[in-house]
């Protein structure tokens, strides 16, 4: 348990990860723990390397171009994410999910992914997008209303953004189970053995999909790895009341392995991602990754976090940034100097800019757009719909001239 401890013992709900019978307080103030003894870690919040034995030498192998690599992901996806932030309160999209804070554990999860891997996102994996090569002003037609989605999944195998809580891991799971049959799993070639990862919220294991995905991917032993972000809230709902028992414990019970990472720690995501990935292609079956990590913004710019959580328990997180910490590593090993951190900086501004102007700068879309994606191949339903949607829109015209 840490110090950083924002309530004292007897007021707090879920010590421990809540194995008491206590009843709840109505209104819990939180304890902010640490993720425990047991959670991977290879960089302490200080920006100091712990050691791992099973995890060292993966990124010991690491080049230090490739470490640069990823604090130049870290620092560009935070600063998009700003931008896009901004973007929402100067009324330009209707609403934005920010990953603030959570950049470490998709940027060691999406780095870890080859290119044949498919991921499945919900709606907050901007740094997974990122690492797909997915174009970032992409992600945010959605958002700013003028199409569904925006990119096509198969062109960098990064599914479409889903806001039904915990839907894409049943279609991850059921992907997964496709590429067995394809014979793409444990041949011994790593050109064409791949993986699959999902990515779900704390909150989302509470979803019985998600119980269902976990029931499939275990009897059918099938490439997929279970990416949760225990970012401590599902909006107002904190941890403790979505479960009893730590979320990586929970693969035991689904007959296979469960994983806590430091989800702030880019290198131990990375390493333990990858090695879930590769068990996954090598046909030895799912993993549960629990990312332990915190959302430090609001849950999206529709609400406003002050009025469910303290202070203090942002304060804390604030010392475990993701980035800090690997800034700091990388400039007391000499792997990084001033002169890089300037050109990122420089770099994530002239991003915030095209990220801005591409966005104010996306063509209206034409009303009838929503019928062109619901059929994979022209249907008469759609066909007919199309067409009197477009009379109507019509019917205005006519009636101003
Ligand atoms: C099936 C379903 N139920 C409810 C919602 C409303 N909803 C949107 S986000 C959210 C909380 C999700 O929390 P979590 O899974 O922890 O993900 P996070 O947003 O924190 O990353 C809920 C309940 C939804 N989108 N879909």
């Amino acid at each position: 348990m840490s110090d950083n401890v924002v309530a004292p013992l007897e007021t707090a709900f879920g010590v421990d990860h809540h194995v008491s019978r206590a009843t709840a307080p109505e209104n819990p103030v939180r304890l902010v723990q640490d993720g425990g003894p047991e959670m991977v870690q290879l960089l302490n919040p200080e920006g100091e390397r712990v050691s791992h034995p099973e995890h060292d030498a993966v990124v010991d192998a690491l080049s230090d171009e490739e470490l640069r690599g990823f604090y130049r992901d870290l620092v560009l996806i935070r600063r998009f994410d700003a931008e896009a932030t901004a973007l929402q309160r100067q009324g330009e999209l209707g609403l934005w999910a920010s990953l603030l804070g959570q950049e470490a554990a998709q940027v060691g999860s999406g780095r870890a992914l080859r290119p044949q891997d498919y991921a499945f996102p919900t709606y907050r994996e901007h740094g997974v997008a990122w690492c797909r090569g997915v174009d970032p002003v992409n992600l945010l037609g959605m958002f700013r209303g003028v199409n569904h989605g925006g990119w096509d999944p198969n062109e960098k195998n990064f599914h479409l953004y889903t806001i039904i809580i915990g839907a894409q891991t049943l279609h991850a799971t059921g992907y997964a189970m496709g590429i067995q049959r394809d014979g793409a799993v444990g041949t011994g070639d790593d050109e064409r053995d791949a993986a699959v990862i999902a990515y779900f919220g704390d909150g989302a294991t509470s979803q019985g999909d998600v119980s269902e995905a976990l029931v499939f991917a275990g009897v059918n032993n099938s490439p997929v790895v279970f990416f949760c972000q225990n970012n401590q809230w599902a909006i107002s709902e904190p941890n403790e009341k979505q479960t009893r028992a730590p979320l990586w414990h929970r693969a035991r019970g689904f007959g296979f392995p469960g994983i806590r990472v430091d989800g702030n720690d880019v290198l131990a995501v990375y390493a333990v991602t990858k090695a879930a990935l590769d068990a996954a292609r090598t046909g030895q079956g799912p993993t549960f990754i629990e990312a332990y990590t915190y959302r430090m913004g609001a849950h999206t710019t529709s609400d406003d976090p002050t009025k469910y959580r303290v202070s203090a328990e942002v304060e804390v997180w604030k010392h475990r940034d993701p980035i800090e910490r690997f800034k700091r590593w990388l400039l007391t090993t000499g792997r990084a100097d001033a002169a890089f951190f300037d050109a990122t900086d420089a770099e994530s501004d002239a991003l915030g800019t095209s990220v801005r102007e591409r966005c104010l700068s996306m063509p209206e879309p034409p009303g009838t757009d929503m019928f062109d994606h619901v059929y994979a191949t022209p249907h008469p339903v759609m066909e007919r719909e199309r067409a009197e949607f477009a009379a109507y829109q019509a019917s205005f015209v006519e009636a101003q001239a």
